[in-house]
């Protein structure tokens, strides 16, 4: 029924555009106002209906163009009285449809789209090439030096009329510069002297999607896949379209559309038509995508006794493979690589270097412009090692050994998306390989898409950390630009957070972390506030009370996230194979580094890994001045203390407090912080649409049971070695450590 009203909606919406110019004049000359008043009179009705049934339910993300003010909408008409977007590509169409829709939702009425400047508030989209109007303006030089993702948005004159000008050299770069000239309204900032240039920091900026053929999605919290593989290629679901709208609004300009554990069926023809007809809806976005290749496929699919990388019958089966792939989509963007990690093969089965596997596949592909994304989250099962230095072990020797179009994509901290972990030590060791950092977006150590928890300020952590590699200054995020390095490729990578559900992502403020990843993808310099305050100003609400509560709320939830379940440096607590609550008595997993009991190493003296030179000493494989830091107990950040030192519970913390009490505490914290949240939330009641206002707080409820149970678990389980009493202002557990031990918290 919703669907039903969208379309139509849309529809009304298009006829309204298309014919406005033309019925105004024929209204004018022939006194036909009938169809006119028939397709508002839709309009208004479907406006309505659209407000009510559909308007709130999280689809439209941070694209929703509902009405500005009065006030602030006479002030914008001024500069927006019509649309120039010339071109008939599938780029111009779209780059027409949203600013149309953008414009005239936000606006309250439709703005004509017209075929010259013909007054002042012109808003004119293109390129040089699409636009007499932008070619005539001479910026080509500037445009040339914006690349070709980038765009200039710039107030100027032509024929005599006051205009803006949204310019690049590609489509695709104007329908970025579109998306930001509609988010500048979205998040009311002036438009009346505009100059603003902007280019895309990172090369790739691409989500993984860990989707299987079957449609179900490993760490996936919202739903099934966004591909249904069985309707494909004839049936093309319409949101395909709005995931590369969201997608394209926020720079991303990559998909890979199927799980790393891959497949190889996805390479067969039957699925590579249908990844082309995905590929065709994408392309007017922007958006190339690129698949998972499993490594063993010339095995399972073109009947090769061996997939060895070396073998001259396996590079040639690749070979043909990617060029019927480009035969069948011209911009595919190349393949995505797990190799010898957690089961899957990859050259090491053949006793073949990972440098090996990945220069084999990036030369089936380099004659078609295509990458290789090969991925280092690679650890063995070794008795006395430290995973967390073994991606590091692995692939640091090969450095310089990879092709020019192969990009090694290494998670954010050496073990596996912790609440918190210290960057990898691979970022300032590979000085002649082009990294890329890879995030998770899903939550999948993260309370899944039950908690609200910003991600922005984990991401931030860690683009600012300082790998001192070419002395002070040399941050992840100069080493993933390409600044400190001067790398040809650059790019960084977010496993998708997204799903079938009608909000895309489960948790409404898990929408926020899909848009933070674009826009630091963009930008790896932006401020986690300001992503927060600009997604709820699109999102959510343009109150400044409650924008501001919030944005405070998003900004301080990961850090009471990482109180509640994993502090002071404390890592992979986890219930095995859902990893949603907490359980560090775990020790049944078939790998000594599945299990919590490796991690946190408690015991009567103390806890936490030892990863000094008295125990693993993976902090050597940071430069030296970070290494000293995280290797003396006294200079070690507190919210790393557990991860590198083995700590007794009566030391002393900068608190003054023994680290059992300073723990207790945060665990305290991390309660306290989610029920004070609650608090805040109801007070938005009424201030916030019920619907998302409810949801949340449903939601918010389950994320306080969860921390309790996060902190009771926790503690009563340390307590067992501590041997210590909780300070007094921690509450009494509500459980006994065996019921906790029981049931997992999903199956309460
Ligand atoms: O975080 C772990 C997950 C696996 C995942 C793996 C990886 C896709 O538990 O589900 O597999 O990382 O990143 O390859």
């Amino acid at each position: 029924m919703r669907e039903r009203f969208f379309e139509l909606q849309r529809k009304a919406r298009r006829i309204l555009f298309c014919r406005r110019e033309r019925m105004e004049q024929m209204r004018l000359r022939r006194h036909n106002c009938k169809p006119a008043l028939f397709v508002k009179l839709l309009i208004a009705v479907l406006f309505f209906f659209g407000s009510t049934v559909r308007a709130e339910d999280g689809y439209r993300l941070w694209l929703r163009y509902d009405p500005l003010t009065q006030t602030e909408s006479q002030v914008y008409r001024q500069r927006v009285a019509s649309l120039v977007v010339t071109g008939d590509s599938a780029t111009m169409s779209a780059i027409r449809a949203e600013l149309s829709v953008g414009c005239s939702g936000l606006l309250g009425s439709a703005i004509p789209i017209v075929a010259r400047v013909d007054r002042d508030g012109a808003v004119i989209v293109g390129t040089p090439q699409s636009s007499t109007v932008i070619a005539g303006l001479k910026w080509d030089r500037q445009l040339a030096s914006l690349g070709p993702e980038g765009f200039r948005i710039a107030s100027a004159r032509v024929e005599g009329r006051a205009v803006i000008v949204i310019a690049s050299q590609s489509e695709v770069g104007a329908l970025y510069g579109t998306f930001h000239f509609l988010r500048l309204m979205q998040t009311q900032q002036s438009i009346s002297h505009l100059e603003v240039t902007q280019r895309p920091r990172l090369q790739l900026r691409v989500l993984d999607h860990w989707d299987n053929l079957d449609g179900t999605i490993e760490r996936g919290y919202a739903g099934r896949s966004l591909w249904n593989w069985s309707a494909l290629p004839e049936v093309l679901d319409p949101r395909l379209r709005d995931y590369a709208r969201a997608n394209a609004s926020i720079g991303i300009n990559g998909s890979t559309l199927n799980n790393v554990n891959a497949n190889s069926q996805i390479l067969t023809t039957e699925y590579l038509r249908k990844v082309a007809a995905i590929a065709g809806v994408f392309r007017p976005y922007g958006i190339h995508v690129y698949l998972s290749a499993r490594f063993s496929a010339p095995i399972e699919l073109g009947g090769l006794k061996t997939a060895d990388p070396l073998d001259p019958e396996v590079a040639e089966w690749w070979k043909k493979k990617a060029d019927e792939i480009y035969g069948l989509i011209p911009d595919f963007g190349g393949f995505l690589v797990k190799a010898n990690s957690e089961g899957q093969p990859g050259p090491r089965t053949y006793n073949r270097s990972h440098a090996d596997g990945a220069n084999m596949l990036a030369a089936a592909v380099a004659p078609h412009q295509g990458v290789v994304i090969w991925r280092a989250f690679v650890y063995d099962n070794k008795p006395d090692y430290d995973r967390a230095g073994a991606a590091y072990a692995e692939l640091q020797p090969f450095d310089g050994k990879f092709a020019p179009n192969v990009l090694l994509q290494v998670k954010n901290g050496p073990i596996d998306f912790q609440p918190r972990e210290p960057f990898h030590p691979l970022f300032g060791a590979m000085p002649k390989t082009q990294l890329m950092p890879e995030f998770q977006i899903t939550q999948e150590y993260l309370g899944f898409s039950n908690h609200l928890v910003f991600l922005a300020p984990m991401w931030r952590e860690f683009l600012d950390a300082d790998t001192y590699s070419k002395g002070r200054g040399s941050t992840v995020a100069k080493v993933a630009d390409g600044s400190l390095y001067h790398q040809r490729l650059t790019g960084i990578a977010g496993v998708a957070n997204t799903g079938t559900d009608r909000n895309w992502t489960g948790h409404h403020f898990a929408q926020a972390n899909w848009y933070a990843f674009g826009r630091l993808a963009w930008n790896p310099d932006l401020s986690s506030r300001q992503i927060a305050s600009e997604w709820i100003a699109m999102t959510i609400t343009h109150d400044p009370e409650p924008s501001d509560a919030l944005t405070r709320i998003m900004v301080e939830s990961r850090e009471a996230v990482i109180d509640y379940m994993t502090p002071l440096g404390l890592h992979h607590l986890f219930w095995g194979g859902h990893h949603y609550g907490p359980a560090p008595w775990w020790n049944s997993e078939p790998r000594a580094d599945w299990n919590p009991v490796y991690f946190h190493k408690a015991d009567a003296l103390g806890v936490g890994f030892d990863r000094t030179a008295t125990g693993g000493n993976t902090v050597a494989q940071y430069h030296a001045p970070v290494r000293a830091r995280f290797e003396n107990l006294n200079s070690c950040p507190e919210e790393f203390l557990l991860w590198f030192h083995h700590v007794r519970w009566d030391h002393r913390l900068k608190s003054g407090r023994t680290l059992w009490d300073e723990l207790a505490l945060h665990y305290q914290h991390g309660v306290d912080w989610v029920r004070a949240t609650r608090k805040e939330w109801a007070a938005l009641k009424g201030l916030i649409d019920s619907e998302r206002y409810e949801e949340v707080a449903r939601k918010l409820s389950i994320q306080e049971q969860d921390a309790i149970v996060w902190r009771d678990a926790c503690l009563l389980y340390f307590q067992t070695f501590s041997q210590r009493p909780l300070p007094p202002s921690v509450e009494k557990p509500a459980k006994s450590l065996d019921e906790y031990k029981a049931k997992s918290i999903l199956n309460q």
